[in-house]
């Protein structure tokens, strides 16, 4: 284990090898690596994403849309394979300079529209198509709320707990301390709302549902960081009825599929195309393994 302490330098240095789960792919500076164009379906939306919470987060949102009967919401879902670098081809950060997933092209109209920012992707699905977004003012602003909630504070769970609880390469006790108590608290915000309502804003499934259930679902579910005992999920029983409800919605199910790349075949569907897909084209069947 190296020096638990660390004097910075007068200037900082990036060392590409400081040895982290992502060092391959993290870099301090932005832009393309190299030249390459996305692929353009035929549907109005094309998703350029990874089955992560963040991405799930947009094919759920999509599928929800398509089990409403709004064909117009028809899309194209292509995978992005962010530890190859995917994310830093010249088309990818065209569709979002930021090189993360999930990003979106709106081809339905001309010239298409680029979405980024799986809250963003959320929000401009929602106005579209009026869906997932209540009108009435005090439950939208709720909605919006709870939507900003989870932005702003999926990093301290992701980038901080996961990272030094899961990833990082050696532990250090301040930083697991930090981040723990902040996601414990983050569950108890979570936990006290869920007691009064039935979905995160209130009585209505939204987009903070889908925003807020691919991280906080995962997590008390052990299905992100093997955490669930550490942090004794199973004690914020409002956070995993919830967690439960939503995960036997048809749309959710079918989402979480989505640019799917580990994991069970029969659950993973690397490209969305079309409906018929999800019976089709996933892993186990393409591979003659079903
Ligand atoms: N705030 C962004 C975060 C997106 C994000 O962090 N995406 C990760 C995967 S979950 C990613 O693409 N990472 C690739 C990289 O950092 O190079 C959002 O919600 O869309």
């Amino acid at each position: 284990m190296s020096d638990p302490t660390y004097t910075p330098p007068k200037v900082w240095k990036w060392d590409p090898n400081n040895g982290g789960k992502f060092s391959n792919i993290n870099r301090p500076i932005a832009g393309p690596t190299h030249e390459k164009e996305l692929p353009v379906g035929e549907h109005p939306f094309q998703l350029y994403s990874l089955a992560t919470p963040n991405g799930v987060k947009a094919t759920v949102m999509l599928e929800e849309l398509l089990e409403k009967g709004i064909k117009e919401a028809e899309y194209d879902a292509w995978l992005i394979r962010i530890t190859e670098g995917d994310q830093f081809s010249s088309g990818f950060v065209k569709v979002n300079p930021n090189s993360k997933i999930p990003a979106m092209l709106d081809c339905s109209v001309d010239p298409a529209i680029r979405v980024f920012e799986s809250g963003s992707i959320l929000f401009y699905l929602a106005e579209k198509f009026d869906a997932f977004l209540p009108r009435d003012p005090a439950k939208r602003t709720e909605t919006m709320n709870w939507l900003f909630w989870q932005m702003g504070s999926a990093p301290f769970l992701g980038g901080g707990f996961g990272h030094f609880y899961a990833y990082a390469p050696e532990k250090y006790e301040y930083p697991i301390n930090r981040y723990t108590m902040e996601v414990k608290r983050q569950l108890d915000v979570l936990d006290r709302q869920l007691a009064d309502n039935q979905y995160i804003a209130g009585d209505e499934y939204t987009i903070a549902d889908m925003a807020i259930w691919p991280w906080y679902g995962a997590l008390v579910k052990n299905m992100v960081y093997e955490a669930a005992e550490f942090l004794e999920a199973h004690t914020y029983t409002n956070v995993v009825r919830w967690t439960d409800e939503v995960a036997k919605r048809p749309a959710v199910k079918r989402g979480r599929m989505v640019n799917k790349a580990w994991g069970d075949l029969a659950f993973q569907l690397h490209e969305r195309h079309d409906a018929s897909d999800f019976d089709l084209r996933t892993q186990d069947k393409l591979e003659g393994k079903a």
